[in-house]
C-alpha cells in the first residue's frame, strides 16, 4: 500500500454538496461533536427518520459494560418492514420502483414497485405462518440473488422471525453448521442457481446438509433453474404452490427494538463460525442513517450495490438501509465478467445508476480488462462511488475514480463489519476531503481510537489496533448461544473499547486509514473467510497431520489463500493430492476458499507450547528470507524455517 509520504486530498466540489444532508466539513465537525459529547441525545433526535408504532422507550442506551449487555431504544415498538415498505406505500411511493431485479440473462428483469413489494412480502409472510413459523423462530435462507430472496428476507423480519442468511457459495457442510447452530425450523431454498452461464445446484446440497438430521422441519423451494431435483415427502414444498394459498393482508409483528432481527455467521479465528446477532430497532435506524447521509441518496435515483445478500453488504445496504430509506435499490443476479466484462457497466448505463457500491476486488478486476470495456458505456448518470469489503489501494481509487467516475464522482471508502451492522467509518460527499486509499472520517456517534498492545493511545501517524470507545445503534448484541464468546472476542481483548481486529492508523487530519486484519481472518476477492475454517477441512482429509493457512497478496483478490501442509507418514506430496485437498476445502467450506497454492512440508514453525507460528508462514508464502522473518530463536526447531523457504511455490 503506498499510502506512506503526502496523500493527495480531494476536496469535496459544490455539485457534490447538492442534495445531500451534510454540505460542509464545518458542519460535519459540528454534528460530529455533539454526537460524541451527548451520544444519547443525539440518536434520540435521529429516531425521527424511521417510524415507531410506540416512541415510549425506557432509555436510549443501556450499558452493562461488565457483562457487555447493550440495548438501544429498549421498549420502543417498530417493524422494519412497515419501515421498509408500508411507510412509503403509505406517504406516496406505492407505484415508485423499490427494487429493480436484474437477472443474469439481459432480458431476464424484474421490477417491483413499494407497492408489489407489500403485496409479495406479505404472501410469503403468511406462509411461513402457515408453516408454523412465529416470533423468535429461526428461519435459515439459502438462496440465490433472486426475487424471492429479498422477500423470504422481509417476510421474516415482518412476523419476528429471526432470518439467517446463509451465501449460496458455501457448502453443505457450512449450511449444515449454521442450520445446527441456531436451530432453524425452516429452510428456504431453491432448485438452484445460475452463475457465469451455468446452473449451480442448491437443493442437492442442502439435501446432503440435512441428511444428518437437524431441526429443521420443513423445506420451501424456489423453482428457479428447473433442473431435476429430490424433494423429500412431507418435508419439501414448492415455494410457488405454497404461495397460491397464501393471502396479500400481513400485519407488521409489534416488535420490541431489541428484539433478535437476524443472525449472520461470520468467519473468527477459531474453526466455528460466529452468529452475529442483529435486533431491530437500533439496526434499522443506523443503517437507514448511514445510508441517506454516506450515499446522499435523492428521489428519483436509481442505487446499486453489488454485493450478494449472503454478506452484511447485502443485508444492510441492498434491503434494509435502500428500502428504509425509500430508495430504488437494483439487486443483480450476476457476475462482472458474463456473458462480457462489462457486465457491470452496460448494467449501470441500462439503468441509469446514479450510486455504485462495491468491492476493491471488482475494481481490480475489471481494471485489469482495460479501460475500453467501460468507454464504450456512457456512465454519466453516476454521481456516487462506494467502496468496500477491504482496502482500496490507492492504483485501484484512482482507476475508480478517474476512468468509472470520470472524475466527477465522490468516492466513499467505507470501513464497517457484520458484528458493525452499518457503516463506521467513510467520507460524506458533501463534506470531506477524500484521500485515496483512505476511509477517512467516522460517521456521527462512532468514536474510533488506535491503541498499542498495552492499551495507551497511538500517536498521530502510528500503526495500531483500531478500536471503537462505546455501542453504538446497529452493534451486535451477542454471539447466537455464546455470550462469553462475544465478550472475549470483541470486549474483553482491550477492556472498555470494541476491538475490530483491524489494525489502524490516524493521520494528523483524523482521517483514519485501515491497514487489514491483525487476526487469521483472511479476505479472498471480499469474502471473508477464517484460516482456522479452512485448517479444519484440510485436516479432515486422511493424508494430513496438520495443516497451517495464511493469506498472500493477490493482485486481483486482493488475498489468495496459501496453504502449508505436513504429511502423515506413508503419505507422499503429489498434484493429485494436491486436487484432493482442493476439492476437501471447496467442499467443507465452498468454492470461494479455494486454495491457491499448496506446499508440503516436513515441519511447522512452532513455538515450544506448540503453537503454529503464522507470522512467520505468511512472510515465507510472501517470499521473505530468513532475514525478513524475525527472530525465529524461540521456535521448537528453527531448521524447519529453511526447508520451508526452499520449498516456497510463487
Ligand atoms: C462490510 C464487510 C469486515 C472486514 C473488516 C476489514 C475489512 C471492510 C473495509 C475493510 C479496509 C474498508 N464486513 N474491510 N471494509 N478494510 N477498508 N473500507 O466487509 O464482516 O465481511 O468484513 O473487512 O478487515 O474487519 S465483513
Amino acid at each position: 500500500m503506498s499510502d506512506e509520504g503526502i496523500a493527495k486530498v480531494f476536496p469535496p466540489r459544490e455539485e457534490h454538496r447538492k442534495g445531500v444532508p451534510i454540505k460542509s466539513e464545518e458542519e460535519y465537525k459540528r454534528i460530529y461533536d455533539e454526537s460524541i459529547k451527548d451520544p444519547e441525545a443525539f440518536w434520540a433526535k435521529m429516531a425521527d427518520r424511521i417510524e415507531w408504532f410506540s416512541k415510549d422507550w425506557d432509555s436510549v442506551l443501556e450499558y452493562d459494560e461488565k457483562d457487555v449487555r447493550i440495548s438501544w431504544f429498549k421498549g420502543g415498538k417498530l417493524n422494519i418492514t412497515h419501515n421498509c415498505i408500508d411507510r412509503h406505500v403509505n406517504n406516496g411511493r406505492k407505484n415508485q420502483a423499490a427494487i429493480i431485479w436484474q437477472g443474469e440473462e439481459d432480458d431476464d428483469v424484474k421490477v417491483y414497485t413499494y407497492g408489489q413489494l407489500l403485496y409479495e412480502v406479505s404472501r410469503v409472510a403468511n406462509m411461513l405462518k402457515a408453516k408454523g413459523v412465529g416470533k423468535g423462530d429461526r428461519v435459515s435462507i439459502y438462496l440465490p440473488m433472486i426475487p424471492e430472496l429479498a422477500f423470504a428476507v422481509l417476510a421474516c423480519a415482518r412476523i419476528g422471525a429471526i432470518h439467517s442468511v446463509v451465501f449460496g457459495g458455501f457448502s453443505s457442510d457450512a449450511l449444515y453448521n449454521r442450520i445446527t447452530d441456531c436451530d432453524s425450523k425452516v429452510l428456504i431454498t431453491s432448485d438452484g442457481g445460475f452463475r457465469g452461464g451455468k446452473a449451480i445446484d442448491l437443493k442437492g446440497k442442502a439435501n446432503e446438509a440435512l441428511e444428518a438430521g437437524t431441526t429443521v422441519e420443513t423445506v420451501i423451494v424456489v423453482r428457479r433453474t428447473g433442473a431435476d431435483v429430490v424433494m423429500e415427502e412431507g418435508r419439501d414444498f414448492w415455494y410457488h404452490e405454497l404461495l397460491a394459498d397464501a393471502e396479500p393482508q400481513c400485519e407488521p409483528e409489534v416488535m420490541d427494538a431489541e428484539d433478535p432481527l437476524f443472525i449472520l455467521y461470520t468467519s473468527g479465528s477459531t474453526g466455528k463460525p460466529k452468529g452475529v446477532l442483529h435486533t431491530c430497532g437500533g439496526y434499522n435506524l443506523y443503517t437507514t442513517v448511514t445510508f441517506e447521509h454516506i450515499f446522499g441518496y435523492q428521489p428519483g435515483e436509481v442505487y446499486w450495490c453489488t454485493a450478494d445478500i449472503g454478506w452484511i453488504t447485502g443485508h444492510s445496504y441492498i434491503l434494509y438501509g435502500p428500502l428504509s430509506a425509500g430508495a430504488t435499490t437494483v439487486m443483480f443476479e450476476g457476475v462482472p465478467n458474463y456473458p462480457q466484462p462489462d457486465r457491470f457497466w452496460q448494467v449501470a448505463e441500462k439503468w441509469k445508476v446514479n450510486v455504485f457500491y462495491t468491492a476493491p476486488t471488482a475494481v481490480r478486476m475489471m481494471r485489469k480488462t482495460g479501460d475500453d470495456w467501460i468507454k464504450m458505456h456512457d456512465l454519466s448518470s453516476l454521481r456516487l462511488l462506494g467502496s468496500v469489503g477491504e482496502p482500496i489501494d490507492p492504483e485501484a481509487w484512482y482507476w475508480y475514480y478517474d476512468v468509472v467516475g470520470g472524475q466527477r464522482c465522490p468516492v466513499v471508502d467505507t470501513w464497517w463489519q457484520t458484528e458493525t451492522g452499518g457503516i463506521m467509518i467513510s467520507p460524506l460527499p458533501g463534506a470531506t476531503n477524500l484521500k485515496p486509499g483512505c476511509a477517512t472520517k467516522p460517521f456521527f456517534g462512532i468514536e474510533p481510537l488506535t491503541i498499542r498492545e498495552d492499551r495507551s493511545e497511538c500517536d498521530v501517524g502510528e500503526n495500531g489496533r483500531l478500536v471503537i470507545k462505546r455501542p453504538w445503534p446497529s452493534i451486535m448484541r451477542t454471539l447466537w448461544g455464546d455470550h462469553e464468546r462475544f465478550k472475549d472476542t470483541y470486549w474483553n481483548v482491550y477492556p472498555g473499547y470494541y476491538f475490530t481486529g483491524d489494525g489502524g492508523r490516524i493521520d494528523e487530519d483524523g482521517d483514519v486509514w485501515i491497514l487489514g486484519r491483525v487476526d487469521d481472518v483472511m479476505s479472498v476477492a471480499g469474502h471473508r473467510i477464517g484460516a482456522a475454517e479452512v485448517e479444519a477441512a484440510l485436516i479432515g482429509h486422511p493424508a494430513v497431520a496438520e495443516a497451517a493457512v495464511v493469506p498472500v497478496p493477490d493482485e486481483i483478490k486482493g488475498e489468495a489463500i496459501y496453504v502449508f501442509v505436513n504429511l502423515k507418514d506413508g503419505y507422499e506430496g503429489s498434484d493429485e493430492l494436491r486436487k484432493e485437498l482442493v476439492a476437501q476445502v471447496r467442499h467443507d467450506v465452498g468454492p470461494i476458499a479455494t486454495p491457491k497454492i499448496i506446499q508440503f512440508a516436513q515441519g511447522l514453525p512452532k513455538t515450544r507450547s506448540g503453537k503454529i507460528m503464522r507470522r512467520i508462514l505468511r512472510k515465507i508464502a510472501g517470499g521473505g528470507m530468513h532475514e525478513d522473518l524475525g527472530d525465529v530463536s524461540t521456535l521448537a526447531d528453527p531448521d524447519v524455517v529453511d526447508q520451508l523457504i526452499a520449498g516456497r511455490i510463487s
